[in-house]
Parts: C-alpha cells; sequence; structure tokens
C-alpha cells in the first residue's frame, strides 16, 4: 500500500493504539496536520503553548500508564517543547514528540524555522530521530513508541522533514518491526544476586523499605506490600512514590526528604537496612551524602543500570524490573518480627510530629494546609490531584492522603512551574472519570494559564485550586531561612483570578477564611464545568519540617512556635 509519509505517521500512531495526541500546527508540520484528517479515530488537543503539548501528554502517560504524544512544527514550535521534554525525562515518562522539519535539502542552510531540535533534545531525550524520508518514517515511529515505554520510560522525539511527509512510498508495517539494542531493552538480570538480598533482609533488626517511581511504574504495588507485611518492614515513600503504598497502611510512614515526615528521616538515619526500590537517591531525598543513613547496609533494585550506585553505594544492586524481582523474592523473605523497631519509630514520630495546622484554633487565618487537608477530606482522598511545584506542593505532598497509584501527578525532578495546568488536561483526557483537581500557586499558574482555553475549547471538567500568597513562596522561604528576609523578586503583584476565569466562562470564586473552603469545593465539584478556586492563603507561611539543601537528613529546621501534636490527623 503507497502512501504519503505523512499517512504513514498516522498509520503507525493509530496502530500504536494512540486515541489522542496534543499540539500546535505549523509550517513545517502542516503535511502532518492535512493527513491528520484522515484519521478521526485520533483525537488532536489544540494547545495554546507547545510546552501545554508536551506536559499534557506527560500527564496522559503518568495517568493512564500510557505513552503520550506531542506535535509540534520546526524551529519555535519544537524549542517550545523543550521544557517540557526535560520535565518527562527528569522523572521517568514516556512520551513521544513529533516535531516537523524544513525540507531535507535547507536543513543546515538556517531556513525560516529551522533549528537543530534533534541536537538541541540530545540529552533530555531517551532517543530521537531525524527522518528524512518517507521510507524511514514507520521504523522511526514504531522504534520511537518502542524506546520510550521499554526499560526506564522517558520522551523520544521524532523530527521529520517536510518532504519526507510529503514524499510517498510503500508502507509495510511488519517489515518495521523495531529491534531493540540491550540499551533500551528491559534490564537484564542483574549482577547483584537475590540471595545476598535476601539474606540482609532476613538478618535486618532495624530494615526500611524506601519505594519510590519505580514501583508504580513496573505496577509492583501488591508484591511491594507483600514483601512488607510478610516480613513487617516499614515503608517511606518519595514525592513520586507517593500513593503506590496506601497511605492509611500501618507500614506506610510517609514521604522522605527536604519536606519529608521527620520521624522518616530519623528513621532512615537510624536504619540497619535500606531497601530501596524504584527509586533515585535523589538530592532531595538524601541531603549530604557524607552522612546519609550511616548505619545501614544497603540493597538498590532499579531498571535503569545507571541508577545503581551512582549517589549512593550499595552493598546489593540488582537491575532488574522491580515486579519481577519482588516475584523472585517471593516467600524466601523470612516472615519477621520487628515490633522494636516499629515501636521505636512511633516513638519517633511521637517526639518529631510538628504539624499541627488542623488543630490550630481557627483565627481568620487561612493556611495552605488547611485548604489540602479539606479538599482531601471532601474529596475522600479519591481525587486525581495535578500540582505544580513550589510551597503548594510540598503541603500537597504532606497534606492530601493519597491511596491509590497514579493519584497525584507532580514535577518531581525539574520542578517545572507551570507543569499542573497542563499535565491535568492530559490526565483528564487519559481518565474522563477521574476528579482532577490542580493544586498550583499563583506564580506557577501565569506561567501556563493560556491553557485555560484549551480546557474550554475541549470541555473539560477540571478543578483548580490556586494557592495564592501573593509571593513567589518557595523562593520567598528560601530568602527568609537563608537570605535574612531579603524578598528580591518574589512579591507577586496578580491579576483577579475569578475575573480572568470568567472570562473563559468558567465557575470561580475567591475564598479568604477557613469557614468558607468546604462550600467553596463543594459548589466547584457541582458546578458541571470547570471551577477555579482562588484560595488567599496566610503569605508568609513556611513548609517545615525542612532540610536545608546538602544538609544532614536529621537536622531539619523545624516549626518556631511550640504547636499542638496531631500525628494520627
Ligand atoms: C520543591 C521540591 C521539593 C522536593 N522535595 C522532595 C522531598 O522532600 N522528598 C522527595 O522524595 N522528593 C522531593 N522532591 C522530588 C525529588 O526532586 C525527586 O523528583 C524525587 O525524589 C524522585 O523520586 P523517585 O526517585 O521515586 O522517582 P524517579 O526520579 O522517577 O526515579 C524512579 C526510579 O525508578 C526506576 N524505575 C522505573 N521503572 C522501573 C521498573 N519498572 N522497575 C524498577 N525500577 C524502575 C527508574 O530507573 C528510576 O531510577 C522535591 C521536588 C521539588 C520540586
Ligand atoms: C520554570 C521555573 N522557574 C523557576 C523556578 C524556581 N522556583 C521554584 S518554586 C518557585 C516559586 C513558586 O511560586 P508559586 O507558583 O506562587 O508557588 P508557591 O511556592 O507560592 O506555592 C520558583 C520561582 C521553577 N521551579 N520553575
Amino acid at each position: 500500500m503507497k502512501l504519503s509519509g505523512a499517512q504513514i505517521l498516522w498509520e503507525c500512531v493509530a496502530r500504536e493504539g494512540v486515541t489522542d495526541i496534543f499540539g500546535y500546527p505549523g509550517g513545517a508540520i502542516l503535511p502532518a496536520y492535512d493527513a491528520l484528517l484522515g484519521y478521526p479515530m485520533i483525537r488532536h488537543v489544540l494547545v495554546r503553548h507547545e510546552q501545554g503539548a508536551t506536559h499534557m501528554a506527560d500527564g496522559y502517560a503518568r495517568a493512564s500508564g500510557r505513552v503520550g504524544v506531542a506535535i509540534a512544527t520546526s524551529g519555535p514550535g519544537a524549542t517550545n517543547m523543550v521544557t517540557g521534554i526535560a520535565t518527562a525525562m527528569m522523572d521517568s515518562s514516556p512520551i513521544v514528540c513529533i516535531t516537523g522539519q524544513v525540507g531535507s535539502r535547507l536543513v543546515g542552510s538556517d531556513a525560516f524555522q529551522e533549528t537543530d531540535i534533534t541536537g538541541i533534545t540530545l540529552p533530555i531525550t531517551k532517543h530521537n530521530y531525524l527522518v528524512t524520508s518517507p521510507a524511514d518514517v514507520a521504523a522511526s515511529v514504531r522504534e520511537a513508541f518502542a524506546v520510550a515505554r521499554s526499560g526506564r520510560p522517558g520522551p523520544v522525539l521524532v523530527d521529520i522533514t517536510k518532504d519526507a511527509q510529503q514524499g510517498s512510498c510503500e508502507f509495510d508495517w511488519d517489515a518495521a518491526e523495531p529491534h531493540l539494542t540491550e540499551a533500551y531493552d528491559d534490564a537484564l538480570p542483574g549482577d547483584g544476586d537475590d540471595r545476598d538480598a535476601i539474606a540482609l533482609i532476613n538478618a535486618a533488626e532495624r530494615p526500611l523499605i524506601l519505594a519510590g517511581h519505580g514501583v508504580i511504574q513496573s505496577g509492583a504495588e501488591r508484591e511491594l506490600l507483600a514483601l512488607a507485611e510478610r516480613a513487617q518492614i516499614p515503608i517511606a515513600v518519595t514525592l513520586l512514590g507517593l500513593g503506590g503504598v496506601p497511605a492509611s497502611h500501618p507500614l506506610n510512614l510517609g514521604m522522605m526528604g527536604m519536606h519529608g515526615e521527620a520521624w522518616v528521616n530519623q528513621a532512615i538515619q537510624q536504619a540497619d537496612l535500606l531497601i530501596a526500590l524504584g527509586m533515585r537517591f535523589d538530592d532531595r531525598v538524601t541531603g549530604n551524602l557524607k552522612t546519609y543513613a550511616p548505619t545501614a547496609r544497603k540493597i538498590h533494585v532499579d531498571i535503569d543500570r545507571a541508577e545503581l550506585n551512582k549517589n549512593v553505594r550499595v552493598d546489593v544492586a540488582i537491575a532488574s524490573d522491580l515486579r519481577v524481582a519482588l516475584n523472585a523474592w517471593g516467600s524466601q523473605v523470612a516472615p519477621g518480627d520487628r515490633r522494636a523497631w516499629l515501636a521505636h519509630i512511633a516513638e519517633l514520630k511521637g517526639d518529631a510530629s510538628v504539624r499541627d495546622i488542623q488543630n490550630l484554633p481557627d483565627d481568620g487565618h487561612l493556611y495552605a494546609a488547611h485548604v489540602i487537608n479539606d479538599l482531601w477530606r471532601l474529596t475522600q482522598g479519591n481525587a486525581l490531584v495535578v500540582t505544580d511545584v513550589g510551597q503548594h506542593q510540598m503541603w500537597e505532598a504532606q497534606y492530601y492522603k493519597h491511596e491509590r497509584s497514579r493519584s497525584l501527578i507532580t514535577s518531581g525532578g525539574l520542578g517545572t512551574m507551570g507543569f499542573a495546568l497542563p499535565a491535568a488536561i492530559g490526565a483528564k483526557i487519559a481518565r474522563p472519570d477521574a476528579e482532577v483537581w490542580v493544586v498550583v500557586g499563583d506564580g506557577g499558574f501565569q506561567m501556563t494559564m493560556a491553557e485555560l482555553a484549551t480546557v474550554v475549547q475541549e470541555q473539560l471538567d477540571i478543578n483548580v485550586a490556586i494557592v495564592n500568597n501573593g509571593y513567589l513562596g518557595m523562593v520567598r522561604q528560601w530568602q527568609e531561612f537563608f537570605y535574612e528576609k531579603r524578598y528580591a523578586a518574589t512579591p507577586l503583584v496578580n491579576p483577579d483570578f475569578v475575573k480572568l476565569a470568567e472570562a473563559y466562562g468558567l465557575f470561580a470564586t475567591g475564598v479568604r477564611t477557613r469557614g468558607e473552603v468546604a462550600a467553596a469545593v463543594e459548589a466547584a465539584r457541582r458546578s458541571g464545568r470547570a471551577a477555579i478556586i482562588d484560595f488567599h492563603v496566610e503569605r508568609e507561611d513556611s513548609v517545615y519540617p525542612m532540610v536545608p539543601a546538602g544538609a544532614d537528613l536529621h537536622k531539619m529546621i523545624r516549626r518556631p512556635s511550640p504547636i499542638v501534636e496531631t500525628a494520627a490527623d
């Protein structure tokens, strides 16, 4: 069957099972857009900025586990994608980005809207392709999907010249089947021996599981809980691991790291064994590496061999898909009695719990923690929450109790402000039945709020909670703690977000006191359309506890005023 390169592109995308793509047209990608009209089974979501398209594809992928697809034209369209691609790369999110390129004979001539996007994205993609002939489209596109979803997932870019889209050739799906090299395929059995890992676990008195994003990505939630319950090992989770273990599970201690629970960080420092599963020892998680978990032996299971012994030297390093590894350990892990260790952690919890906000008398002030806590109660923990980056992101992690995998989507590794709204659009399209809440700061919201028009055009029912403190809050907090309150470039003058939302035809309301929170959330939920709530929160509140960057993990800054204990809350 003879098809144009553009038709081959969509033929392959459709056969990969893709039903939704996110993009923005332009000259060099016009042949592909023209051919798209012949593929009505693929829904195209017109974004307002190509960065939005990449975050949407990313949110789609994180919400569903399927590959997200974004498309843009050459030059500025392609460069606008760079932040979204880097975001997906840092958090191992599988997306395929398709860009148009100038005609192959013009490549290298500084032609109109020519950029070397494969060169630019080389370090922030798992792999990328420059396709200059229609005969190469099928193999490149099929391989791009295979690379994006294989092994450790990640972003792949396919740059297709205009003449490669316009020219024709025979389309042969089978002949284009990808044959991945080991580097992009699932990990081979690792060097570390399962028997060594099991022996360490069985001998440990104070073991701790560190559960990361890889638990969710490998679908190993049940296997992980089975291990923890059988051996009675407590679990700490990373930011991107939240939801992989139900928050209410008695062995789940909560989040580790810079803004993690104080008792979790102390338990890490006192453990005699860390079992790190699908997490990469980010510096937000370890603090000072020289003093990190000094008394612990360490086991690390990761699908990416390059992560093993990268930041933290371990005793047993296993390169494997996590689910495969945990199944192999299975019943060889001995049933454990770790009551003494668990009781000790419960004591740490009692001593260290400083998050009192819930029990503070209502003095007329509205704290972000109130907002998140009420949102959690009112949605009964069932919402799919997509956060932006900053203080509100950390408060969400602390106060919204995630019970299910893929119920929190957030930019962890790159920490990309502007991520939340577009990622939520992708998530809602991937899971139309989910109740989606965006939790976003007044700063980050203004980076990509143009995508509200996409929400309206696609008739998406998404709720946006703006945690409005009139500052670039997280940076203000660093200035308060480390720069003597010299607030350089952090106070914000904002538009009236309620009026803005109304201009888009959305439901909108503002909240200034704690007593108004519940009614506003319920009104947004009942409105049956996209909604924005502008929460005017305490302007100079800070996120506690905090491990200053590079400090020892147990040396946390605590909330200064004495506050009532609510560990059980
Ligand atoms: C303002 C701010 C503050 C932050 N504070 C904190 C904090 O206090 N605590 C915290 O935890 N984080 C914090 N972060 C996030 C932090 O920067 C990292 O993004 C996060 O810790 C990474 O979590 P992870 O290692 O689980 O996930 P990833 O970075 O996604 O790594 C996942 C790992 O799992 C592996 N993997 C993937 N699939 C599989 C599989 N099938 N089988 C086995 N392995 C697999 C991957 O190879 C990778 O090594 C913060 C971020 C921001 C922006
Ligand atoms: C694109 C981008 N630029 C700058 C930063 C640095 N940064 C991290 S948090 C933050 C402040 C965020 O402010 P806001 O969105 O209002 O959220 P808040 O911290 O107040 O909750 C900034 C500027 C970033 N993470 N991303």
